[in-house]
């Protein structure tokens, strides 16, 4: 399997994250990145490719263009403006607030924030859309070698069509997703298997038919992102019926997992999708510090296998993961799992 990959990932690399009250170390750090990298290596996945220039048209069929032209703007403007620290909205518009959107970047930033976990930094502009670069890049090589994965840093589901947050600002499988249908696809199935509700792709892809979004998450009564994932949510419009979530107990287990893993399978098999993103978080893990799911390292191996027995056309796209030094293992075992199926 080919891995298409960036060191731009380096670039955004913030302080600070606010969590508990306090400034942390971020958990979406770049040592995920290289831990994933380093287990690839040593399982013998060498083909390891850069990614072509984004192209941003094809990143505006998913998101907003004043959304995108806002990241691209948020550190200089946050700069200017004379701010020391790193950029983070402080006021978000809430019930009963103007939904206008301001001038001043206090006010822009709380306005296409979701949550406040995510800092923007000098660098973070160059990381994100050669993030989404990789995601475009190996989607081109499903089409010749059936499967590809992107090793995508800082990762997208939670980003929205103009909402940033959750560690995510480019939504990178909903713009590969975006990519299959460009070039043909009819129907393209997302998986996300991030511990976290991957509420960008369902916003991005609510009102289509044309894209099947099946998520299984830690329920929202405990889990961020809080506001969104509940089972009700079906899609509207056109896309009624074609968003699945699968909220899960605080403590679920690797087999309690697989079995909602298998209804979702069989949901997609159903749709009979062209190709398959899969959303690849593996925050699922048992010993991850921010998630409480209880999926141990094999588990990902055998659901793995699950997902290459659907043999549809499969894009990996990295999403979450902060129990760093098992990243690695959990990710590829993932690869694994899918290639020995
Ligand atoms: C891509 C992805 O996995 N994003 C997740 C973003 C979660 N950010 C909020 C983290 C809240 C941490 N809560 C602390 C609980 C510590 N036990
Ligand atoms: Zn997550």
């Amino acid at each position: 399997m080919k891995i298409v990959l960036s060191e731009d990932h380096r670039l955004h690399f913030p302080k600070g994250e606010l969590c508990g009250g306090e400034m942390v170390r971020p958990f979406e750090c770049p040592e995920r990145w290289d831990y994933v990298l380093g287990e690839l290596r040593s399982r013998g996945f060498k083909d390891t490719i850069a990614p072509d220039e984004i192209d941003l048209e094809l990143v505006r069929k998913v998101h907003d263009a004043e959304f995108v032209e806002f990241l691209e703007q948020a550190w200089t403007d946050w700069h200017q403006t004379g701010f020391k620290g790193e950029a983070l909205p402080y006021v978000i518009p809430a019930r009963r607030m103007q939904q206008r959107r301001p001038d001043h970047i206090d006010g822009r930033l709380g306005y296409y924030c979701m949550a406040i976990d995510t800092a923007i930094t000098n660098g973070t502009w160059q990381a994100v859309r050669s993030s989404a670069a990789c995601a475009v890049t190996a989607q081109r090589l499903v089409a010749d070698d059936g499967h590809a994965f992107a090793l995508c840093r800082p990762p997208g589901h939670h980003a929205a069509r103009d909402l940033y947050g959750g560690y995510c600002f480019l939504n990178n499988a909903a713009i590969a997703v975006q990519a299959f249908v460009e070039q043909g696809a009819h129907r393209v199935a997302l998986l996300d298997v991030d511990f976290h509700h991957g509420n960008g792709s369902q916003d991005i892809f609510n009102q289509r038919d044309d894209v099947l979004f099946v998520s299984l998450h830690g329920r929202p009564e405990d889990a961020f992102p809080h506001f969104s994932g509940y089972a009700d949510e079906v899609g509207e419009g056109a896309g009624e019926g074609y968003n699945i979530n699968f909220p899960l107990r605080p403590g679920t287990t690797g087999s309690e997992w697989i079995a909602a893993l298998a209804d979702a399978l069989k949901r997609i098999t159903d749709y009979r999708p062209d190709a398959l993103v899969v959303s690849l978080g593996v925050d699922t893990f048992c010993k991850d510090p921010i998630s409480f799911f209880r999926l141990e390292s094999e588990d990902f191996r055998r659901y793995g296998a699950h997902i290459g027995r659907l043999r549809l056309p499969t894009l990996f796209v990295m999403e979450g993961g902060y129990a760093v030094e098992e990243i690695g293992i959990n990710t590829v075992n993932v690869l694994d799992g899918y290639l020995d199926s």
